[in-house]
């Protein structure tokens, strides 16, 4: 994030951003060499007759030597550079060992996030440490940790979590807070971030649902058009946690400049248990929740509690949460869901 007064580069949150930010620096060397170089070269020849007297005719004019090496001294310099840069460009590839994909769609003028959530690598103590965390906050998180106990077990296969990532209006951005995801930068904060974990690789496909976009975040030393028709890679492995900012590059019409790109940087368990989260609070997700688990309605505070505490990695436990008052009907139901 670029603050008033922040004359340098942002600082980056990836191992490319780095070197890039290290190739500017190199790059900005080398010019101010050059031009020293070159200046001084200048002044000495324009002003010959104060500084070499006839010296120019007898050291300078058909001089194959210094010829030579004032071609093949520039070309050197351009060499280092250029491996330098295609270093950079090579390591910047997707490769292998990524561990998250996020689908980025570019529209008139908003940006659509989608991930692949599969409910079966559930880590319970991950979730329960997510879960402590988040209420701090104050909420009562009881209800829904069970839930998310309970869905691994019937959440088979895979989710797709979709939503779209709208730029916040002047008049309604909010303070931000420790808890919330919120910036409160004006022309900056959106509705929804994108999520990306640190520590990992993270492969993000960039698309467009209409006209070219192009999805680019500085601080992680990403962009990449979105072209219709195509999907481009990127590779983000950023080594911390935190925010990044970023902006539609391409020019895309009227709302060019509300379409703010905010990526949210967090650990793999954290992102795992908000994706979930995320699907959970979809009406698909509800509903499913619903018919798997009809006897949520008929709990009661101690049965809740009395539940909290079990072990739900263990299926044969939920034969024995089904209220005694219960008709049997609903019985039935949840042990022919178990049985498969
Ligand atoms: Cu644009």
């Amino acid at each position: 994030m670029s603050f008033w007064n922040s004359m340098s580069l942002l600082d980056p949150k990836t191992e490319n951003a780095k070197n890039l930010v290290l190739y500017h620096d190199l790059v900005l060397i080398v010019v101010v060499m050059v031009l020293v170089l070159v200046g001084w070269f200048l002044t000495l020849f324009l002003l010959k007759s104060f500084f070499m007297g006839g010296g120019m005719n007898r050291y300078v004019y058909k001089n194959e030597l210094l010829e030579i090496i004032w071609t093949i001294v520039p070309a050197f310099f351009l060499f280092d550079l250029g491996y330098v840069s295609l270093y950079n460009l090579y390591s910047m590839e997707v490769g292998e060992g990524v561990q998250h994909v996020v689908k980025v769609t570019g529209h008139q003028w908003y940006w659509e996030y989608e991930y692949t959530v599969n409910f079966s690598n559930m880590d319970k103590i991950a979730q329960e440490s997510w879960f402590k965390a988040s209420s701090l906050e104050g909420g009562d998180f009881r209800s829904k940790e069970i839930v998310l106990g309970l869905s691994h077990l019937n959440f088979k296969g895979d989710w797709f979590l979709v939503y779209e990532s709208f730029m916040i209006p002047e008049g309604s951005l909010s303070d931000s807070d420790c808890f919330s995801m919120n910036s409160g930068f004006r022309n900056q904060d959106v509705t929804n971030p994108c999520f990306l974990m640190y520590g990992y690789k993270n492969e993000v496909l960039v698309s467009t649902a209409d006209v070219m976009h192009s999805w680019g975040v500085s601080e992680l030393g990403v962009k990449a058009d979105a072209i219709p028709g195509r999907t481009n890679s990127l590779a983000v492995s950023p080594f911390c946690s935190g925010s990044a900012f970023g902006n539609c590059y391409e020019l895309c019409g009227a709302g060019h400049s509300t379409m703010p790109i905010n990526v949210f940087i967090t650990s793999l368990d954290n992102l795992l248990c908000m994706l979930k989260e995320g699907v959970l609070s979809t009406d698909e997700g509800e509903e499913h929740l619903k018919s798997v688990f009809p006897m949520f309605s008929y709990l009661n505070d101690s049965e809740m509690s009395w539940m909290l505490e079990q072990d739900w990695s263990d299926p044969s436990l939920l034969f024995s949460v089904v209220p005694e008052s219960e008709d049997l009907e609903e019985i039935v139901i949840v042990t022919e869901l178990n049985e498969d």
